[in-house]
């Protein structure tokens, strides 16, 4: 199967990552949306218009189901790109508060994220609505207080980093400058107590040693990307499904002589695109 993935840039080799890792058989076309980088402030109709044009593009490349591997356009664009085009479509937000909800300990999740993704609300919303789902944490004395009313579990605090992203599309992921202003941005969550830290932007994996660093080992960190692999696998388990028994129709399998498994497509300058996301 072809999965379309799209980014403002290298964030979703993040998500892509795992994805290939660990589902074998499928194949991935990678856009890069690296001329209009960073999407942190962008506007809901800019990212909704990015987010329709890179689409397009995508089921043109044979996609058949699409992973917005962008948490900003996950929080603002994803409803209506859903309602737009047929095609199934994964985004971060739904299975990182998932993740969270089941892995935190003391039911006190932080999230650090774009400005875009943090005004949204989307997480907070996320978390709410997986609760209301029944979503429940592993650990069974915060299931039982929570279970007995005794104990809220809430996204506790979210800290937009802005300097993130153009830090890491500059290569700068591992630098002193990185570090001095993550040092920064994680303050305040570590004075809200989180126990359980969402990473609610693609980029931020590159980040994770130097979080790793600051936030020692008694905060959990989440990568809502290992939720989307089990989530994709899923999905593609019952389009398998669907095929079978002819509710859709199969798609071709025209493979030519060179069998590929993935393509990336950027925006603007692939040199760059290339380096970093190497
Ligand atoms: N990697 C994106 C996200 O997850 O929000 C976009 C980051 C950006 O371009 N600012």
């Amino acid at each position: 199967r072809i999965i379309g993935m799209f980014d403002s840039g290298v964030g979703g080799l993040t998500v892509m990552k795992e994805i290939l890792e660990q589902l074998l058989d499928v194949r991935i076309v990678y856009f890069g949306d690296t001329a209009r980088v960073p999407y942190g402030n962008r506007t809901q109709e800019e990212l909704i218009r990015f987010g329709e044009e890179i689409v397009t593009f995508l089921i043109g490349q044979g996609a058949e189901v699409i992973v917005v591997a962008c948490n900003s356009s996950s929080a603002t664009a994803l409803p209506v790109l859903r309602e737009r085009f047929d095609v199934p479509m994964i985004g971060m937000i739904e299975p990182g508060a998932r993740l969270a909800v089941e892995k935190t300990i003391a039911g006190r999740i932080g999230l650090i994220a774009t400005e875009t993704t943090v005004r949204s609300k989307a997480y907070s919303t996320a978390v709410s609505r997986a609760l209301a789902k029944g979503c429940l944490p592993e650990n069974l004395t915060l299931r039982e207080a929570w279970q007995h009313g005794e104990h809220p579990i809430a996204l506790t605090k979210a800290q937009g980093c802005p300097l993130f992203v153009p830090l890491i599309e500059a290569g700068l992921a591992n630098s002193e400058q990185a570090r001095g202003i993550a040092r920064t941005y994680l303050a305040p969550l570590h004075a809200a107590g989180v126990d359980t830290l969402i990473l609610g932007c693609t980029h931020y994996p590159f980040l994770a040693p130097v979080l790793r660093e600051i936030l020692g080992e008694d905060v959990l960190i989440i990568d809502p990307a290992w939720a989307v692999v089990r989530e994709l696998e899923t999905l593609l388990r019952h389009l398998d499904e669907w095929e079978q028994s002819g509710l859709i129709g199969s798609p071709s399998q025209a493979q030519g002589k060179n069998p590929w498994r993935a393509r990336y497509f950027v925006s603007g300058d692939p040199e760059l695109f290339r380096q970093v996301g190497n």
